[in-house]
């Protein structure tokens, strides 16, 4: 399975390409639409958000309601278009108009400065308007088509913020998968402890007065993966590293862990390494989780457990400094529209890209043109893992 995506922030529209998913698989437009409506909240999103209506429309590679194993094309509308026509206009227009809304202060931290540079760029919204997270709806909408068919194996996907502009969230003991994505789904910040919401949301508005962004680290934990995919001899097909660069690959990612992560460089590997037990109900287990799913690159049949850090929004209400690109003066980064975080949205972001390589691997490893077949290449495997 792979993808493109096209569009830009105020262009028409975002669309993507997926060409690999078996034919067969059940695909609607409302289960992409759920996960598109959750993106868009969340607490901390700014005024764009309150223009979008953003729905999939799907135009090739499905039939009555089943994909046909034909490339899948989605679209999704930018509704702020219509308000942007001249500007982001296909065809050349008078220079009056081309000034109009130009960038010429970049903002640091963003793609602006860089990607002006590299294309040779006269106005930076040409970079600004490829490099905006708006491009992260139509991941999202991949990911739910991923997630479709990761369900039909059997595999859950879910996700959490666990520190919100440095406040780490305490998850509680002994929480299921289940009810991780229950909760998360219920708070609009997308964390599992409901008595910390008024706390962080008086952080949030604080953190919009004064002009400011907060990132934080999410979590995707995925149940159900069969042991076995990637690879511990080619160092291009271990999962985790595949894993680790579709989640840099988010805008404003900055980095990923795996179970203890960072944290297993302060212990002892006495308190690092999973202990492996057996039993003629289960197969082969772990008695804990602290590598996150993963040995030697492959999946270990345990939890995959990842985590990504989103640096803070670099679009700022109290702007940074910059330097004029036209005479090289100080100057104030150009502001534009921002949210002071989009973190609960990051972390569903986080678990559509993750599915996404998870389908993408597992179509790969049981090679199939059809949803059946895959799903009995899949349980076949399953079953001989139990007996190894
Ligand atoms: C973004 C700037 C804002 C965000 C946008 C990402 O857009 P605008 O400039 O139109 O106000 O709202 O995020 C989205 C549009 C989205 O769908 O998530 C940026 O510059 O990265």
């Amino acid at each position: 399975m792979r993808y493109l995506t096209a569009g830009e922030s105020h262009g028409p529209r975002l669309t993507a390409i997926i060409e690999g998913v078996p034919a067969g698989l059940s695909l609607t437009a409302a289960a992409i639409n759920k996960d598109l409506k959750r993106r868009q909240g969340g607490y901390g999103r700014g005024a764009r958000m309150q223009i979008e209506t953003d729905q999939v429309d799907i135009t090739s590679g499905v039939r009555h309601g089943k994909t046909t194993g034909a490339p899948i094309t989605l679209h999704v509308m930018n509704k702020d278009h219509q308000k942007w026509l001249d500007i982001m206009a296909v065809e050349d227009i008078e220079a009056h108009l081309k000034s109009k809304r130009r960038i010429k202060h970049p903002r640091p931290g963003h793609a602006d400065l860089v990607g002006g540079i590299k294309y040779r760029f006269e106005d930076l919204r040409n970079s600004l308007e490829r490099s905006s997270a708006r491009e992260t709806a139509i991941r999202v909408a991949i990911g739910a088509v991923a997630k479709c068919l990761l369900a039909e194996l059997g595999i859950e996907t879910a996700h959490h913020v666990v520190v919100f502009g440095g406040k780490e969230i305490a998850i509680p003991n002994g929480l299921t998968v289940e009810e991780i994505r229950s909760r998360a789904s219920e708070s609009e910040l997308s964390i599992v402890t409901p008595e910390r919401e008024k706390e962080i949301k008086d952080y949030i508005d604080q953190v919009k007065r004064d002009g400011d962004t907060i990132g934080g680290v999410v979590e995707t934990i995925v149940c159900g993966v069969p042991v076995g995919l990637g690879s511990y001899v080619h160092w291009d097909r271990k999962l985790d590293a595949k894993l680790a660069q579709a989640v840099v690959s988010i805008n404003a990612f900055k980095g990923v862990e795996f179970g203890l992560g960072f944290q297993a460089g302060y212990r002892k590997g006495s308190q690092v390494m999973d202990e492996i037990t057996w039993s003629k109900e289960t197969g082969y287990r772990r008695l804990s989780n602290n590598l996150g799913g993963f040995e030697g690159g492959m999946t270990n049949g345990e939890p995959i457990i990842v985590r990504g850090v989103m640096k803070p929004i670099p679009t700022l209400y109290k702007p940074l400094m910059s330097v004029d690109i036209d005479n090289h003066e100080p100057y104030k980064a150009t502001v534009e529209r921002s949210d002071p975080t989009a973190l609960p949205a990051a972390g569903l972001v986080m678990e559509a890209v993750v599915a996404t390589v998870l389908a993408t691997e597992i179509i790969e490893k049981f090679s199939a043109d059809n949803m059946e077949e895959l799903k009995e290449a899949v349980a076949q495997h399953r079953t001989f893992v139990k007996e190894f």
